[in-house]
């Protein structure tokens, strides 16, 4: 594997999932096939989950990790092509990504959309940049548009909690004070349908995700309706797409509540985290046993091994 940038880089995603089990169950097997490799995770912004889920998965395999907050330690980078350079931008992507593929074996990037321009945010910049100036794959760390790494975690938590063979999964667009994107939920989708659940995205009016990624998926815009007899609430905030970047107003009623689950087939409640209590959800359904939000996160290491492995074993 060359790059993991979204599902479409992944050539058997169900056996992907059976991998991140495999290394669920026996984490330290390939503990020798990283040593003396080294693994950049360059941060252009925050993270907690994936900085420490990434570090402990490259540990597991025996590899090297160096971290860079770009942002804040690094210079600032210029990503056009035949830009003159004497403004604000420091560094050019070209050279950045070559240098730091001296360094490491393989690169992770996490970037943020912009919300400046749609089309510069779903052009990918920043990771594509990467993906063709660096001489060594690249793995996303959640990008503009999609959090891959986040999606092969919640598919196996799904695969592990699921007491059906096509459970109703069902994503919920929740309030949320600031503009956030849509990376979870589009790639959420995307796995969503390979796994072939019986999916439905419950959203307001406004808050439809691009129409090329929900193309085949029912999208309804009654909450209510869609909890019904649903087995996971997989709850997420984004901001708008076709009003780029608005947040929703009004929407309080969106909150997953304990009403709202008593709707569902005892659903288990599903969220990314890092979640605002009693904003997007509430306390008692997050602090509920049907919430896998905790295992979400544990599965977090065993996804990201199981995509360095591929790239160290150099697999598809
Ligand atoms: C990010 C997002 O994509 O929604 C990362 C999730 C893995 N979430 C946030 O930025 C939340 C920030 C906030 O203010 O609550």
């Amino acid at each position: 594997m060359k790059k993991f940038s979204s599902i479409g880089d992944v050539e058997d995603p169900e056996a992907l999932v059976n991998l991140a089990l495999e290394q669920k169950f026996n984490p330290y097997k390939w503990d020798q096939l990283g040593k003396n490799k080294t693994l950049g995770l360059l941060f252009f912004n925050p993270s907690l989950r994936t900085r420490m889920s990434t570090q402990k998965a490259a540990f597991n395999l025996g590899m090297n990790v160096m971290v860079m907050n770009l942002n804040s330690d690094g210079w600032t980078l210029e990503f056009e092509d035949g830009s003159i350079m004497n403004s604000t931008s420091q560094e050019h992507i070209r050279e950045a990504a070559a240098v730091v593929s001296q360094y490491c074996d393989i690169i992770g990037v996490r970037t943020f959309p912009t919300f400046k321009s749609r089309e510069d945010d779903y052009a990918e910049k920043v990771l594509n940049g990467f993906i063709e100036h660096a001489s060594v794959p690249v793995i996303s760390l959640e990008s503009a548009t999609r959090h891959p790494l986040q999606s092969l975690a919640d598919m196996m938590t799904i695969k592990e909690h699921k007491a059906k063979k096509k459970p109703k999964v069902v994503l919920s667009w929740v309030p949320h004070p600031k503009a956030l994107p849509q990376a979870v939920a589009n790639s959420f989708v995307e796995w969503a349908k390979e796994a072939e659940f019986d999916l439905v995205i419950a959203n307001p009016q406004g808050f439809e995700l691009e129409a090329s990624i929900t193309k085949g998926v029912q999208v309804v815009c009654d909450q209510e309706e869609a909890f019904k007899d649903a087995d996971f609430i997989y709850a997420k905030n984004w901001s708008s797409f076709d009003d780029y970047g608005k947040i929703g107003e009004n929407l309080d009623d969106w909150m997953i509540t304990p009403e709202r689950m008593a709707l569902t087939n005892q659903g288990k409640f599903m969220h990314c985290l890092p979640v605002r209590r009693n904003v997007v959800v509430h306390d008692k359904v997050i602090d509920s046993e049907n919430s896998l939000v905790i295992k979400q996160a544990e599965n977090r290491v065993y996804a990201a091994q199981a995509v360095l492995l591929k790239m160290l074993k150099d697999e598809n």
